[in-house]
């Protein structure tokens, strides 16, 4: 297979070995972002589209999510950053029962590399503990991933948690994750929330956010 091609097998296979020279070779032609989102993450969508139909053990899910997570690792120190500095705090956490962190982690690392400080709590994080982290890291924003469809309804009832600690005016809050729609974030939920809450369709949105709500 010619090297992209093979590069997105490897993660629908869950196929280490080698994964390193490839990559090496994969960035003689483009930058480690565009790897990522042209070529990776096709890979990981093959792999949702194949557990969904049933064509694909869990077990196997998870091989591919390590090679994903390898290959992200691996890229990281090759990326661009800007030179920008404290241009805001966020407190990122996948959100409770929740164990997805491959896109959270993504979130983090462009974040990181344009200027902004992460506090990354994990995953399955209850919103009390987010909460905590986000008063005592004094954190301008509070961002939570999760890609079940009932990690939307907790992400409902962390805002009215926030709603009810009266803490929505002070926290400004991202939400992503691959069962959310903007639909549900933009009506549905600003319309509890006391605060502002924004959706972020991939990593880049949730930067561009950052950047208006901190402006
Ligand atoms: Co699971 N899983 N999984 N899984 N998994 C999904 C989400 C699923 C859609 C697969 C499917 O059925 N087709 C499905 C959910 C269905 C539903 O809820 N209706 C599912 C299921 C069912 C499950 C289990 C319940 C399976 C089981 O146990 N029977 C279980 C859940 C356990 C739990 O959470 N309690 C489970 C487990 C796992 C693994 C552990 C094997 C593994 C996760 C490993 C890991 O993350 N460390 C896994 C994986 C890999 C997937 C799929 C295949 C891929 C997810 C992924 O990493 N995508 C996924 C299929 C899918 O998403 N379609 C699936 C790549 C990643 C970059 O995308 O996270 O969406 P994503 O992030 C994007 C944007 O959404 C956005 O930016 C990123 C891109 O730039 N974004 C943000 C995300 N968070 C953001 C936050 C922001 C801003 C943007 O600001 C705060």
């Amino acid at each position: 297979l010619p090297l992209f091609e093979r590069l997105e097998r490897r993660i629908v296979d869950g196929e280490r070995n080698g994964l390193e020279a490839d990559l090496d070779e994969a960035m003689t032609e483009k930058p480690p972002l565009v790897i990522i989102n042209d070529t990776l993450l096709n890979g990981m969508k093959t792999v949702g589209e194949l557990f969904g139909s049933g064509q694909m053990q869990l077990p196997f899910v998870l091989q591919s999510a390590e090679v994903m997570k390898a290959a992200v690792a691996y890229l990281e120190p090759h990326m661009e950053a800007t030179d920008e500095d404290g241009k805001g705090r966020i407190v990122l956490a996948t959100v409770k029962g929740d164990v997805h962190d491959i896109g959270k982690n993504l979130v983090d690392i462009i974040l990181s590399n344009n200027g902004y400080e992460v506090v990354n709590l994990g995953i399955k994080q209850p919103i009390a503990t987010i909460l905590d982290a986000a008063i005592d890291k004094k954190a301008d924003v509070i961002g939570m991933s999760g890609l079940l469809v009932k990690s939307t309804v907790v992400m409902k009832e962390n805002l009215q948690e926030l709603n009810a600690k009266g803490v929505s005016e002070q926290f400004p809050v991202l939400l992503g994750g691959a069962a959310l729609t903007r639909t549900y974030v933009e009506n549905d939920l600003a319309d509890i929330y006391e605060g502002e809450v924004s959706y972020a369709r991939d990593a880049f949105e949730g930067l561009r956010l950052m950047d208006t709500i901190m402006t």
